[in-house]
């Protein structure tokens, strides 16, 4: 069965008018995947939140602008704070709370570049400020490697190719549930996937934007969508019991 794949919206934070705006690389990927992808409006509201994964079999958390420092290190200092750019905290609050539910439910979870720094913050992580050299204009030139841990199941997933990196932040303390699973060569954190949770992974790259350049990437979506189908199945039984 195919699962229903809700993607949180990037509107608010890179585009000048407010609304439900993905790039299309993302919901190509999760299409091209066997999934069905559905973007989430914006909204803070606990119960439609709820309502949006009660329907739906995976969480995707796609990239974006910056967390707000006040989910994370509310005293940061302000020359440290000036580094932070374009925050929505609507759309912080929406994705911490989806993020935080959907693991309490066993929904699958995948975080994509901002969606990594929002699953580490929404288990108590914080997160660096601003990491330059990680921020390339280009999000399809393959600029660094990997260094994976042997027992990640990201990696036996896609291999151990280069990666690309558009993002200027980065994490900083894991939250306690994540493991690290892949650090670029200067130690800069690119994956993890949570200790219990039965799919919840996340990494600092774009693999929505490598698939024609390095096309076993797509398995991170195809493993994604397989366990959000099994979730998929779950629901209709349920569905058809009432
Ligand atoms: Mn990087």
């Amino acid at each position: 069965m195919k699962p229903l794949i809700a993607l949180t919206s990037e509107a608010g934070t890179l585009s000048a008018k407010r609304g439900a705006f993905c790039q299309s690389a993302y919901s190509e990927a999760i299409a091209s995947a066997g999934g069905i992808p559905v973007i989430l409006p914006l909204t803070r509201e606990p119960a439609t939140l709820r309502q949006f994964l009660h329907r739906c079999d995976g969480l995707l958390l796609t990239g974006g602008a910056d967390v707000s420092h006040k989910f994370y290190a509310p005293r940061m200092p302000a020359r440290e704070r000036a580094l932070i750019r374009d925050v929505d905290e609507v759309r912080d609050e929406m994705e911490i709370f989806l993020t935080r539910t959907a693991l309490r439910r066993g929904i699958p979870v995948l975080g994509i570049c901002r969606g990594i720094q929002v699953m580490n913050v929404a288990f108590g992580g914080t997160l660096l400020p601003d990491v330059p050299r990680h921020s390339h204009p280009q999000p399809d030139i393959l600029l660094h490697k990997l260094r994976w841990e042997s027992a990640s199941k990201i990696r036996a997933a896609i291999g151990e190719s280069p990666v690309n990196s558009s993002h200027h932040q980065a994490l900083a303390k894991v939250a306690p549930r994540l493991r690290v699973t892949a650090w670029a060569e200067d130690g800069i954190i690119e994956a993890v996937e949570h200790s219990t949770a039965q799919f919840c992974w996340g990494v600092q790259f774009h693999p929505e934007r490598l698939l024609k350049v390095t096309p076993q990437i797509r398995r991170l979506f195809t493993a994604f969508c397989a366990a959000s189908s099994r979730r998929a199945v779950l629901r209709s039984q349920r569905s058809s019991a009432v």
